[in-house]
């Protein structure tokens, strides 16, 4: 039995399509290996413990449970609707996973892995608690930008060990932080530096994990501090502490296979346990499908929790490269976001062409952008010109002439080798995790298909010689077919129902070259849908205003204070011209009651010099003087910004000029 799993998604937020950037290929992959006949095991859920959570259920007003509860459930339903079908989904606040958790500590710590040491720690005096994780925030002590407690997220990525932060603060409440000395436990992670670099040259997987780990073992390796002081989450032995997210949440690969085993009538223990010597690798049929911003916990922390607790190993570990939204880095505080559900689903999308996109737009290890445009010319020009047009024509010329019924005993060597090739190449690319590559594969056997249709031009044939017309379209059945199996993976909801049209039920590897009678049982329908451009549209306005929402959101919080460092005041324009070889820039004469002052505005476009003239307008009379295009100037103007364009603020009726602004 093959062990497949994916990174547990956080309880605590809905799918974006960053998520499916590691699910889609996984499960692209499993459906592969089922074709190939392979026993697999398929299994993912929530991640529901750590700081986040507990933090934004404090927010919410809500038990913890409340918010996993409802973040387990969107989860599961995204994954069917997107046709990621896991065999088990679990959670890591489930009772059975509580016990396997104590138990593999416990592991640890008959073992020798696991001691306990006084720490200085951040605590809040007036929230009277210790600040674990994302509770607190303060300056990284590596590079100095402003750190979480846990992760240097802005600056330079690191993970932070409890007690390194500086200068920390209370998320809560706000108030400076103390250290505070409490005891804590420790992996003793510095005694697998020869086991992980030895693990890491042999384990297989895609490049872009395996390289930064290897570097990360030879370059520093610290014990780990796997105690936290909170209520939610799984017990550490005879402490009131909890253990830390990062511990608990990968032992859910083997809870979850665990249940899954229950269900499925299989060994977990065949796949985890049974075989494993001291001082051998014991290679697990176990593949993990992950992020790139995992890879630290995944090949490193992992590998030396299992090899330490008795158990046997993964024996590769697949990341997916990161995702941009139209170009810029994905980031749901800023509105560079996707929603599978709001923005894709509920819109009726075909969720294989978001399947497709993720498998097909770079290769997996890349980085993967997604922007609406190209979205509708991949469905457009690719999946519907290209196959869904092939599989359409042939299938209704089948239909229409001939009853769908259509015989040969001569396949076309160059059908038959092109079908074969295609295979072939699908197989070594998708043995790779090369999902770009073996999509491709399958769109250029397409192609194939579309100019052997029309050179052969069945429409002109079957008015002269029935046979040979009879000939063209057997083998063009056979091309059909094996696009059918070999886009399965990628594909499933379409290419189900293709299958029905031609009877196709079980979805073989082995079938796709069988030279064999492909008979069209149902009246064809195109299989795909066009994305229509206004559709793209709406969703790009979405995305802006997602932006620039996110955007204002954003602003700064100032106080009373920090508005009355601005010097505001009307004054009205005495004298205005162009200035020369810009578009946008007029120098102004303002009168601001006790002197006239330069100043250069970039309102050019939306106003003539001569119009500016007696206009009363808000000055921002502080300005640091400044130089725009050689012209010197002192002040600023306000205007609201339409679209780009300026539009003066003007007092609601003339004033005096020099008049303060409040
Ligand atoms: N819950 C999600 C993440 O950091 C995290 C993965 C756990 S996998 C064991 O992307
Ligand atoms: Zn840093």
């Amino acid at each position: 039995m093959k062990l497949i799993t994916c990174g547990l998604p956080y309880a605590n937020g809905k799918a974006h399509i960053g998520h499916l950037r590691t699910y889609v290929p996984a499960d692209v992959y499993v459906r592969y290996l089922r074709m190939m006949g392979e026993e697999v095991l398929f299994i993912c859920g929530s991640d529901c413990h750590g700081t986040p959570i507990v933090v934004n259920a404090e927010k919410e007003g809500v038990e913890p449970r409340k918010l996993v509860d409802r973040y387990h459930e969107h989860f599961k339903k995204v994954f069917s609707a997107v046709g990621v079908e896991f065999d088990y989904f679990g959670r890591t606040d489930s009772d059975y996973h509580h016990e396997m958790t104590e138990n593999f500590v416990k592991k640890l710590i008959e073992n020798g892995y696991v001691y306990s040491k006084e720490i200085e720690l951040a605590y809040c005096p007036k929230c009277k608690r210790f600040l674990p994780d994302r509770y607190v925030e303060g300056i990284c002590p590596y590079c100095g930008a402003i750190a979480r407690g846990d992760e240097c997220d802005q600056g330079c990525g690191r993970y932070l060990e409890p007690g390194e932060i500086k200068d920390p603060r209370c998320k809560i409440c706000g108030s400076k932080a103390e250290f505070r000395k409490q005891k804590h436990y420790f992996f003793k992670l510095t005694a697998f530096k020869e086991f992980l670099l030895n693990y890491l040259d042999r384990v297989k997987g895609t490049e872009n994990a395996l390289n930064y780990a290897k570097q990360w073992v030879r370059q520093e390796l610290k014990d780990w501090c796997i105690t936290r002081n909170l209520e939610w989450g799984v017990r550490f032995p005879g402490e009131n502490l909890v253990v830390y997210v990062w511990v608990d949440a990968p032992i859910g690969y083997i809870s979850y296979t665990r249940e899954a085993c229950k269900e499925k009538k299989c060994d977990w223990e065949e796949i985890w346990i049974k075989g494993v010597k001291k001082d051998q690798i014991k290679w697990g049929d176990i593949t993990h499908f992950i992020g790139l911003d995992i890879v630290y916990h995944h090949c490193i922390f992992w590998p030396a929790m299992l090899k330490g607790a008795d158990f046997a190993l993964p024996s590769a570990i697949v990341a997916s490269g990161m995702v941009k939204v139209e170009g810029k880095t994905f980031s749901k505080s800023r509105g560079y976001v996707v929603w599978v559900e709001d923005d894709y689903l509920n819109r009726g999308f075909n969720p294989d062409y978001l399947r497709y996109y993720i498998v097909n737009y770079t290769s997996h290890q890349k980085d993967l952008n997604f922007s609406w445009k190209v979205f509708m010319d991949k469905v457009n020009n690719e999946l519907i010109a290209n196959l869904g047009n092939f599989i359409y024509r042939v299938t209704y010329f089948a239909w229409k002439n001939f009853n769908g019924d259509v015989e040969t005993s001569e396949f076309d060597e160059e059908v038959v080798k092109a079908v074969e090739k295609a295979r072939d190449k699908i197989i070594k690319a998708l043995e790779n995790w090369d999902f770009k590559v073996a999509s491709d594969a399958f769109m250029e056997l397409a192609s194939f298909g579309n100019n052997y249709f029309q050179s052969n031009e069945p429409w002109e044939l079957i008015k002269r010689d029935v046979e040979e017309c009879t000939k063209v379209i057997a083998n063009c059945l056979h091309l059909v077919k094996a696009l059918v199996l070999l886009s399965y993976p990628v594909l499933p909801f379409t290419m189900k129902e293709v299958a029905e049209i031609i009877g196709l039920e079980d979805f073989r590897m082995d079938r796709v070259c069988e030279l064999e009678k492909v008979r069209v049982i149902k009246k064809p329908k195109p299989p795909f849908k066009k994305v229509e451009k206004e559709v793209v549209e709406e969703m790009e306005k979405i995305m802006k205003e997602r932006i620039k929402r996110a955007e204002m959101k954003k602003a700064e919080v100032v106080t009373v204070e920090d508005l009355s460092k601005l010097d505001l005041r009307i004054g009205k324009i005495v004298k205005a011209e162009k200035i020369k070889k810009s578009r946008k820039l007029v120098k102004l004469e303002v009168d601001i009651g006790d002197e006239v002052r330069q100043i250069v505005a970039g309102i050019a476009e939306t106003y003539s010099p001569q119009e500016l003239v007696g206009k009363e307008v808000v000055v921002v009379a502080n300005m640091k003087p400044a130089k725009l295009m050689g012209v010197e100037s002192r002040g600023m103007i306000l205007a609201a910004d339409v679209d780009g364009k300026a539009v003066l603020l003007t007092p609601e009726r003339e004033v005096p000029v020099g008049s303060r602004v409040r």
